[in-house]
Parts: C-alpha cells; sequence; structure tokens
C-alpha cells in the first residue's frame, strides 16, 4: 500500500528510458559482505538499485564490463585498495564517489576508510539514481561536519510518547529483548541514509527503571540492530536513579556512594552494550531532580557522569533547558545566566545541549544567546523534529528554514560571520566535540511520522546534522523527487509549498515575534488569553502582555534586558525598536498599537494583516495540493488533502481567536477589507 512506510527509501521503478540510462551504469556491483555493515551496504543496494531499474545488478569480483559499481574499504576490497584513492581526510564516517576506469571499463567507486563510511556512500549513490541525478562523471568527497548527530526519543516505558502526535513509541519493550520487530531495522536504515548516528531511547523526562538490568536488556537488543547501521544507543538518566533503584539516600554527586554507583551502573551498561553512547540529562528543570536539589551546579552533575563514562568512550549530553518558576526573572534569560558562569568547568566528555532557542520550540524564535557565548564548552543543537508548537501532525509546516534561519544566524562573538552554524560544528571555538540532537517525531503510525509531510522534517534534520551549512529549499527538493517524484511539475509545486508552510503557521499562530500563545499544557490551538494556573511561565499573558497601550514582552534595556546576552552588535540591534528585525518586534519590545511597522500600517492592522495572510498562505497551499491529484498516488494524497483541510480550518481559528482576544486590548476596529471574525 502507499501508505508512507518506505519513508524516502521508496525505491519505485524509474521511467523505462531512465531506468536504461542508469543500467548501463550500474550493469555489476563488486562489493564485500564479510561483516554485518557490509551485507547491510550489500543488501541496500540490491534492494534499491533492483526496485529503481528494475532489475537487479549482478554481484561479482571483478570488473568484467562497463557500468560497474564497485565498493568498500582498502582493507575489505582489493580492488579498492589498489585504486589508491585520497581517503585521508574521510575519517571514520566519510566517503567518496568517484567515476574511474578499470582496466579499460568505465566504474563507479565509493570508498571509505571504514564500512560504516562506504555505507553511507551507499546511500548517497541511491539518492542520485533516485533523484535522476547523472552518473556519468562523479567527484564526490562527503564527511560529516559534526560528530554526534541524535535523535532524542521522548518516550516512556509504556509506550506513550511525550509530545508523540504518531501513535505509541516503535519500542515494543513488553516483546524485548526476544522479539526484534522488522520494524527496528528500517529505522536503521532511514536513519543510516540520512547519517545519524545515534539514538537516544528514552525520554528526557526519565524513568530510572530504564538503568535497571531488564531494560538494559533491552537497550542491548536494539543496539544490536542498530549497530551494523553505524547507530549508537544512548540512555536519558534520571539524576535520582542511586535514590529510587540503588535504594541510596541522596544523588548527590559530590557523595564518593553516588559516584560509585553510577560507575558500576556505567560499568554494568557496557558489559551489555559495549559501544553505548553515553547518558543525555534533564537536570533541574520542570521539576526534575538534579545536582541543585543538593547545592551543587550543573558541572558538578554533569562530572560526576563523565567520570562513569569516561574510561569506556562515552559522552554526557547535558541539558540547558533549565527555568523554574520560582525565579522571577524573564525566564527567556535563565539558560544563559546559569550556565555561562560554568564555562569551562566540564569534562571533556561533556556537551551542553541548547534548544535553538531561549523559550521552548516556538515556530519562531531567535537563536538561543548561549551560542557563542561558552567557548571553552562544547556546546550542541537540539531542534524539535516533532512539532509540539506547530500544530501537530496535521498542520503541514516544513522545518527546514527554521533550522536553517537558526543555524545562518550570526552570534558575533568572533565578529562578523560568527554563525551558530560555526558553533554547532565546532569551527568558531575549535571544539573538540559536537552535535546536533532532533527531538524524533518517530511513532508506530504507518508512516512513522504522523503525516507524510512530517518526514521531511525527520529527513532534513539528519541532512542539516550531517552537514549544517546545507540550505532547506534543496533538502526539500531532494526530499519530493525521493518520496513523490522526480517530474518538474509534481517537484516545483511541493518544494513551494514546503518553503512557505512554515512562515503560513508563524502568521497563523505567532506573528510579529509573538510566542507561546497555545492552548494550555497541550500547546494544540489558540489560547492567547491563559493565565493563572500553577505558574507565571507556563500562561500567554505572561508573554504577550497585551494591554491598553500595546502588546510584547519588552526584553531591551527597560524592560528584562534579556538582550544584554547576546554580543553587543547583535544586542543593539534587537534591543532598538527601530532595528530590531521585524519578525522579531514582538520577542524583544512591547509596542504600541499605533506604531508604524514596515509596511506602512499601524501595528495593530499589521497584526491582522499577518493572520489573515497565514490563513490565505494555508489555501494556497490546499489549491497547490489539490492540483497534483492523480499525479500522485490516491491514498497519500487524499491523506494530505485531508489534512490541509483541517490546517485550513484551523488557521482560520486561531486567526479569528487572536484577533478577537487582541482586540480587547487594541479597542481598535479591523482594517478596512478584513471580514470580523466568524
Ligand atoms: O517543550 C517542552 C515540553 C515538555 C518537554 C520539555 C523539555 C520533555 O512541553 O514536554 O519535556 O519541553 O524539553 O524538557
Amino acid at each position: 500500500a502507499e501508505d508512507g512506510y518506505d519513508l524516502w527509501l521508496r525505491y519505485r521503478p524509474l521511467p523505462a528510458d531512465s531506468a536504461t540510462t542508469y543500467r548501463a551504469n550500474v550493469s555489476q556491483l563488486i562489493l564485500p559482505d564479510a561483516t554485518p555493515t557490509q551485507a547491510a551496504t550489500r543488501a541496500e543496494l540490491l534492494r534499491g538499485l533492483s526496485g529503481l531499474l528494475g532489475s537487479t545488478p549482478s554481484v561479482s569480483t571483478s570488473v568484467s564490463a562497463d557500468g560497474a559499481v564497485i565498493v568498500g574499504t582498502p582493507a575489505s576490497s582489493p580492488l579498492i585498495a589498489g585504486l589508491r584513492l585520497k581517503l585521508q581526510g574521510l575519517g571514520r564516517e566519510g566517503y567518496l564517489i568517484r567515476s574511474v576506469s578499470v582496466g579499460g571499463h568505465r566504474a563507479t567507486v565509493i570508498a571509505a576508510n571504514e564500512d560504516v563510511g562506504a555505507l553511507y556512500g551507499a546511500f548517497h549513490f541511491l539518492r542520485l539514481v533516485q533523484t535522476a541525478q547523472p552518473l556519468a562523471a562523479l567527484d564526490l568527497r562527503q564527511a560529516p561536519h559534526v560528530q554526534l548527530r541524535v535523535l532524542n526519543h521522548w518516550d516512556n516505558l509504556d509506550r506513550h510518547v511525550e509530545r508523540g502526535y504518531a501513535g505509541e513509541s516503535i519500542w515494543d519493550w513488553h516483546k524485548l529483548p526476544d522479539y526484534l520487530d522488522p520494524r527496528y531495522t528500517d529505522y536503521a536504515r532511514a536513519n543510516a541514509s540520512l547519517g545519524i548516528n545515534g539514538t537516544v531511547l528514552n525520554n528526557v523526562n526519565a524513568n530510572a527503571l530504564s538503568l535497571t538490568p531488564m531494560y538494559l536488556e533491552k537497550a542491548a537488543a536494539l543496539a544490536g540492530v542498530f549497530r551494523p547501521y553505524g547507530i549508537r544507543v544512548y540512555l536519558s538518566a534520571r539524576f535520582s536513579a542511586p535514590i529510587e533503584v540503588g535504594g541510596l539516600k541522596t544523588a548527590d554527586p559530590l557523595d564518593p556512594q553516588v559516584q560509585r554507583w553510577w560507575r558500576d551502573k556505567a560499568d554494568e551498561i557496557y558489559k551489555v552494550i559495549p559501544d553505548f553512547g553515553g547518558f543525555l540529562v534533564k537536570a533541574n528543570s520542570e521539576g526534575q531532580p538534579g545536582p541543585q536539589d543538593y547545592g551543587r551546579t550543573h558541572a558538578d552533575g554533569a562530572n560526576m557522569l563523565a567520570d562513569a563514562v569516561k574510561p569506556h568512550g562515552g559522552v554526557v549530553m547535558w541539558r540547558a533547558f533549565v527555568y523554574s518558576h520560582e525565579e522571577p526573572d524573564d525566564r527567556a534569560k535563565q539558560a544563559y545566566s546559569e550556565f555561562v558562569p560554568l564555562d569551562g568547568k566540564f569534562r571533556d566528555n561533556v556537551i551542553v545541549q541548547v534548544k535553538n532557542g531561549a523559550i521552548d520550540f516556538q515556530p519562531r524564535e531567535p537563536f538561543h544567546p548561549l551560542f557563542g557565548a561558552m567557548p571553552k564548552t562544547p556546546l550542541m543543537m537540539e531542534f524539535q523534529i516533532t512539532k509540539e508548537y506547530l500544530g501537530f501532525a496535521t498542520h503541514l509546516a516544513y522545518l527546514g528554514p527554521m533550522y536553517e534561519e537558526t543555524l545562518e544566524a550570526d552570534t558575533h562573538r568572533r565578529g562578523k560571520g560568527s554563525t551558530v552554524a560555526k558553533v554547532v560544528d565546532g569551527s568558531l571555538h575549535k571544539y573538540a566535540l559536537t552535535g546536533m540532537a532532533g527531538v524524533a517525531n518517530i511513532g508506530s503510525d504507518r508512516n512513522w511520522s504522523g503525516s507524510q509531510f512530517d518526514q521531511a522534517n525527520w529527513y532534513v534534520f539528519g541532512r542539516m546534522a550531517w552537514d549544517p551549512s546545507l540550505k532547506a529549499r534543496p533538502i526539500a527538493e531532494e526530499w519530493t523527487r525521493m518520496t513523490f517524484s522526480n517530474d518538474a511539475d509534481v517537484v516545483k509545486p511541493i518544494v513551494e509549498m514546503m518553503m512557505g508552510s512554515r512562515e503560513a503557521v508563524v502568521d497563523y499562530m505567532t506573528p510579529l515575534g509573538l510566542h507561546h500563545l497555545m492552548g494550555n499544557g497541550h500547546h494544540y490551538g489558540p489560547g492567547p488569553w491563559v493565565s493563572g494556573g500553577p505558574r507565571a511561565d507556563w500562561t500567554s499573558v505572561y508573554y504577550h502582555r497585551a494591554n491598553r497601550d500595546g502588546i510584547g514582552f519588552d526584553r531591551s534595556a527597560s524592560g528584562s534586558n534579556a538582550v544584554a546576552q547576546y554580543a553587543p552588535p547583535v544586542a543593539r540591534e534587537f534591543g532598538d525598536i527601530k532595528h530590531v528585525p521585524e519578525k522579531y518586534l514582538l520577542w524583544f519590545h512591547h509596542v504600541p498599537w499605533d506604531y508604524r511597522t514596515q509596511s506602512g500600517r499601524t501595528l495593530w492592522d499589521e497584526l491582522v494583516h499577518r493572520y489573515t495572510h497565514g490563513v490565505d498562505s494555508v489555501k494556497q497551499m490546499e489549491q497547490a495540493w489539490n492540483g497534483l491529484d492523480g499525479r500522485i498516488d490516491a491514498e497519500r494524497h487524499a491523506q494530505v488533502a485531508t489534512f490541509l483541510a483541517i490546517q485550513h480550518k484551523e488557521a482560520q481559528w486561531w486567526r479569528d481567536a487572536s484577533i478577537a482576544y487582541f482586540q480587547t486590548f487594541s479597542q481598535r476596529p479591523l482594517p478596512e477589507g478584513q471580514a470580523p471574525p466568524a
């Protein structure tokens, strides 16, 4: 069935004429299969090429005709050893793909230093065929720019996925370790096709039971499935586990018994998972336990765990998403205030994981001020792939432009051009450890991600984790070609839809720098009126601050002065209402309703205009998609069409509810041509 299960690895037959051309370039495969990774590489190439070309290429040991594809490492393939390719600089995971001549025959070589590099190269080669690229004169070199490219699953042991909109967790803990659902292999293939090399299996709001022998055995079984695909398993560690499952009285990181407990635990884990990646930790945030419960710092906590995994080569990914409602200051400032003083105090196998923005995965946030501000501590990016604040699975929002916007942002910490991407890839501060995490949108739905288009968000995350300088548009095109069609009449409208989709969501939910206006708790649908409740920083009124005078959160020098956490040129830009980019206007300023915006409209009129524009953009997406009826298989077309209709209805809901609510403050009429809320 065309239900989307195959993701972007569809391998459906190419049109007859191009299949003929490709067959001439892929007449035989020469590749080893002595190791599990080699076997996986061979299986993928056979599966992909036979699907795409309509016939299975022969596997041989020597080049006997034009069109051989030779895959491997100097150690695994005598042919590759003989070619004396320049593999230096490719590292463990890099590869090259090159058109060569062997014994007078045209051939393509996919070569790497290690098996996993050859696997990545094989996926790249398949992608070239899938996206209808020429194979005649190839000369490609690729190596990842980021070391740890990991998915974070917020999956609970009862299979509920926190902020998951694609069904229950794919980890079937009950049937593990003995039953290995074939889906685990498909998960590994999909990740390896992007170069994702790590997965944190359990929620950062962690259950200490995941560290008990019974669950470790299950995690080890998954690690066994993923290993041939170059993917390591990590676990979220609950900081109070020494108490909960260790029977200790404290989890104080400076207590020798606690330190010993974690060391023993690490030893135990590495016995069953020898290549265990390490721990991810959410501590002293949203009520989670942490070192501050004992008067210790984040560094004390992280270093204790780092010492425990160090002898085994493990790392600790310590999250900077910390805030507490007991802290009266602007929530946006808290992570920076707590972490910057700790710069240089972490062990060398600790990496601090920072969300893209300082609040929480909003449709649009300015880059987190921590990026660039901790030159002596490796920082990794945390993006959210699951769309907690962007309409869950039914609203189409391609997140490539959002990731790109953050990665391109200039921190100015080492002068102009000090982009977030250069912090993340380590080049700005010469970090020895680099990483990018994505909060997964994966569940048991047949289509994995809850919708067809949400697969693109998994895809673009993986591609940008490999190389943070990649751009959203070419990745959207690549994904569309693999997922839907190479036909220009299909590719073009879909890429346009995707590229405009996130901006549409920003417009109908949180235009002009507004943020956190979603329904309380679930975060679905409009709730700008949300107030009261257990904590101010979970209410919308805390963030929009609308009153008779105007709207927006003053984070300039006259307000919380959060702008001072940025480098001076950025602080000046954001802190000055005349210079702040309009997309961040109400993030940093409380602005009078009659303020003139760049369009010449007053702020109130501009706000209404943006809300309406968001709805109109969804209408256009709907029309574009409906125009593709018959060009895409009926099952996927119908599902997307229905989801777009839902999105259209709900964009209107967002607009009408938001305008009606804000109008109670602005006390101004709707601008001309803007229908009153239905
Ligand atoms: O985005 C918020 C979510 C919480 C989440 C938290 C976090 C895992 O609403 O569900 O908890 O952030 O990132 O820790």
